[in-house]
């Protein structure tokens, strides 16, 4: 169990969240479109209908509307009947947006756990690991960060007595977080590890999964393919709004046979990379116009385990070509390794053990070349 106390809920942030969320008819949950924004969601949702509060969503398509606050729909939002905005997982760096929906006299609470911009806006809570005291919170993901709001907003309301009861109130919403923070590869402290052991909890909340043979491996992948259309999320109608369940099967199948389809393709790729030998080879770069970016980095790990190298798979990413570099050893490092070449680069970043970089088709070949006459000549 994860164990908080009053102490780890001491920022003035919490206090002044659970009062505008006190004086609020109208919510919108404002989420994000990955496994962390959605379970972020849906923990903030069935939070808020507990507290009887009448909580409508929204997630942007990242495709349609971006990530975060985005102007067109919080123009949107601004004018029908909400009292107040509450993010997950998302807008602490929409500075000026924030700003535009206190201006408009509508509240906003933002609860996220990625890096602020410099500074709050003024009367507006940020529950945000960056922000808050507690030592506890520190590596949280989104969905984390809803859970312990959820946690704090149970007590608050009176609708349990403690905190150890306010932590089993819902169990769907622990493993909620339990998939979010899976899913973004947050780090794992103790806090993280106590919210994990209930990630297998999801197969028994959505028995559809077990029926359709999802695993742990593959959970990721239903929770990140739940795409918004027409203000509509599949996950979010299905596990909030319960009446949505031939949809949600329709979606699961789909997702099924992507995740399959996707499965088959790596394999299919690696037989023909792995006609080549690698042996000779220190550094393994590997060059496949016909291979899709969204392939090369998973291609790209498989290899570098297999033979115990660091591998750099380049291909294909819409009129430009995508490179993936990885390894997992503390004695090789791909950024730095990355930065002699940069000026080949349109852009490049990662970290050590995995880095990514982007190239023009006019350079491509000349980075090869001049990639291999530095780290595989034979002499
Ligand atoms: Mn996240």
């Amino acid at each position: 169990m994860l164990e908080v106390n009053d102490r780890d809920f001491i920022d003035r942030d919490f206090k002044e969240a659970f009062l505008i969320i006190k004086n609020s008819k109208n919510i919108l949950v404002w989420g994000d479109e990955d496994a962390d924004g959605i379970t972020s969601t849906l923990i903030i949702l069935r939070t808020l209908n507990t507290l009887g509060k009448n909580a409508k969503y929204f997630i942007p398509s990242r495709i349609n509307d971006g990530i975060g606050l985005v102007e067109k729909k919080v123009d949107l939002f601004l004018k029908k009947d909400i009292d107040t905005f509450i993010t997950v997982d998302c807008a602490s760096v929409n500075y000026e947006l924030i700003k535009k929906i206190k201006l408009s006299k509508k509240n906003i609470i933002v609860t996220d756990h990625h890096i602020p911009y410099k500074k709050k806006v003024e009367k507006v809570p940020y529950i945000n690991p960056y922000f808050l005291s507690s030592k506890k919170f520190k590596n949280l993901s989104g969905s984390g960060v809803s859970l312990i709001f959820s946690l704090y907003l149970l007590k608050k309301f009176k609708i349990v007595k403690d905190y150890s009861q306010s932590f089993f109130y819902d169990p769907f919403n622990i493993s909620l977080a339990a998939v979010g923070t899976q899913c973004d590869k947050v780090k794992i402290d103790r806090t993280n590890d106590e919210i994990l052991k209930y990630y297998n909890g999801i197969f028994y909340h959505i028995p559809y999964l077990k029926e359709l043979d999802f695993n742990e491996n593959t959970l990721c992948g239903v929770f990140a393919n739940s795409k918004t259309v027409s203000f509509k999320n599949p996950l979010v109608e299905y596990i909030f709004k319960e009446n949505y369940k031939k949809s949600f099967y329709i979606f699961l199948k789909g997702v099924k046979s992507k995740i399959e389809n996707y499965r088959k393709k790596i394999e299919k790729y690696l037989k023909e990379i792995e006609k080549d030998s690698f042996e000779k080879e220190k550094f393994i770069l590997i060059f496949r116009k016909d291979i899709d970016y969204k392939y090369i980095g998973v291609l790209s790990s498989i290899l570098s385990k297999k033979y115990n190298k660091p591998v750099c798979l380049i291909g294909k990413k819409g009129k430009n070509f995508g490179g993936e570099c990885r390894f997992e050893s503390e004695k090789f490092n791909w950024l730095d390794t990355l930065k002699l070449f940069q000026n080949y680069f349109v852009g490049f970043g990662g970290h050590k053990k995995a880095a990514g970089f982007e190239i023009t088709s006019e350079k491509i070949y000349e980075f090869v070349t001049q990639f291999n006459n530095r780290f595989n000549s034979s002499k």
